[in-house]
């Protein structure tokens, strides 16, 4: 098999061959499939194969892969030249088109990814506060900056690397960690804590543990104790941006946070983060003020055009029809369990689910490690040899698209029942 023969090669000169760890298929087994290309709902490896992508990279893709408009956009901004390093129009126009669906977002600044997003956010937020400490959530997810590979989801908890090595005593000293939707435990770190919390750092649908929607009252809690505080509430979007309403979840929950990161959708498939807040605050990094964050390709025109390309898109009527593929894949994979007697749950929000073995419901990541990893490995397999491409990690979300079609969703839900059965 040629993906077998090229992942040997990338072994020789790539760390576990590959880019980015969650992608070696190392909780699910086998061999990752080299992809040659991906259209719409579908991508096609080195063998000519197919499968319906339910990756979609990793959120990024909500339109599908190689949307036509975007590729326009792109070959577009292309041409006029590679980013030159200083200002441009493209910048503008997406900032204002954020700043128009987003709240908070009265200021942004462009990054390269959602690491540096949420790095930059943590570092203006302990800057406006003039305070240290940062609560996060256990599985949730922010890149991997030191001070967030605390107790970290995604790629970090597939490979239980959940506090990694070379992470310094110094750098995890000032991260506090409490289970998701776990308000009594926040009310009390905030207290014992007092005047040295800065921020809470959030997923407002957490997406790195799989999908766990925030309990009733949890996101309005996290917003009273840090306005009782004086901490900021920074909301990582950088998955839940413009995936989970055209607004985000801050639109979707009516719960505003001080910061924002953004990321993934917004790039149109290219390297890209964000982050943004109120006006008082953003104004505080360089050059409008002391807190210093930089760098080579933010803003990147090519970047920009892809993101105006893409939210360009995202109309209304898109994301009702996002909603419609949701719900249609929950209650097919919620029918097909009942069907072969498996006992398992699927939690979504809007075009993002995770279906979990074993559990009745995720509401945390304690729960989200009790469900029956082993089980979800045989199911991604039996899916993957029905040409259905799955998140090769039980603690990573399912993303469905505006590409993915009845048809296509009908082919999705034949491969499930069959998978199940094949794996009762
Ligand atoms: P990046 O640095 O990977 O662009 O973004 C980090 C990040 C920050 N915040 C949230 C909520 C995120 O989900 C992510 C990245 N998500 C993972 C997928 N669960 C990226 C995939 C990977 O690590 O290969």
């Amino acid at each position: 098999m040629k993906s077998d023969a090229l992942f040997l090669q990338a072994q020789s000169f790539l760390p576990g061959g590959v880019n980015s760890p969650v992608r070696a298929f190392k909780s699910v087994g086998g061999t990752p499939r080299v992809i040659a290309q991906a259209v719409g709902a579908e991508l096609i490896d080195v063998e000519g194969r197919s499968y319906i992508d339910c990756v979609g990279a990793w959120g990024a893709g909500i339109l599908g892969h190689a949307p036509p408009d975007v590729l326009r956009a792109i070959t577009q901004a292309a041409q006029l030249g590679p980013s030159p390093g200083l200002c441009n129009e493209l910048e503008v126009s997406l900032a204002r088109e954020i700043a128009s669906r987003v709240p908070c977002a009265e200021r942004i600044r462009f990054v390269n990814s959602g690491t540096e997003a949420v790095m930059s956010a943590v570092r203006l937020a302990r800057a406006a506060t003039g305070r240290d400490v940062i609560l996060k959530f256990e599985g949730g997810y922010h890149g991997h900056a030191d001070a967030m590979l605390v107790r970290a989801g995604s790629g970090a908890a597939t490979l239980g690397l959940p506090d990694s090595p070379g992470v310094t005593g110094g750098a995890a000293a000032d991260t506090r960690v409490c289970a998701y939707n776990d308000l009594e435990a926040v009310e009390a770190t905030a207290a014992a804590e007092g005047e040295r919390l800065a921020a809470i750092i959030v997923e407002p649908v957490a997406g790195n543990m799989g999908v766990v929607p925030p309990v009733e009252g949890f996101l309005q809690g996290l917003r009273a104790v840090c306005s009782r505080v004086g901490a900021l509430l920074i909301f990582d979007e950088v998955m839940t941006g413009f995936r989970v309403a055209r607004g985000g979840a801050a639109a979707r929950t009516g719960v505003q946070p001080d910061l924002i990161t953004l990321g993934k959708i917004l790039g149109g498939g290219l390297p890209i983060g964000a982050y943004a807040g109120r006006a008082d605050l953003m104004n505080l990094v360089a050059p409008a003020g002391p807190v210093y964050q930089a760098g080579t390709f933010c803003g990147h025109p090519v970047v920009m055009a892809a993101g105006l390309a893409v939210l360009a898109q995202l109309t209304e009527g898109a994301y009702t029809k996002l909603e419609s593929a949701g719900d249609k894949v929950e209650r097919g994979l919620c029918s097909a369990l009942k069907a072969v007697g498996v006992s398992g749950c699927v939690q979504r929000v809007g075009s993002m689910l995770t279906l979990f073995f074993g559990v009745e419901r995720v509401r945390n990541f304690a729960d989200a490690r009790r469900a029956d990893h082993a089980r979800f490995a045989r199911f991604f397999q039996g899916m993957l040899a029905r040409g259905v491409h799955l998140p090769p990690s039980g603690y990573e979300a399912w993303f469905l698209s505006t590409a993915h079609d009845e048809a296509v969703l009908d082919r999705l839900l034949k491969a499930a029942a069959e998978s199940l059965l094949e794996t009762t």
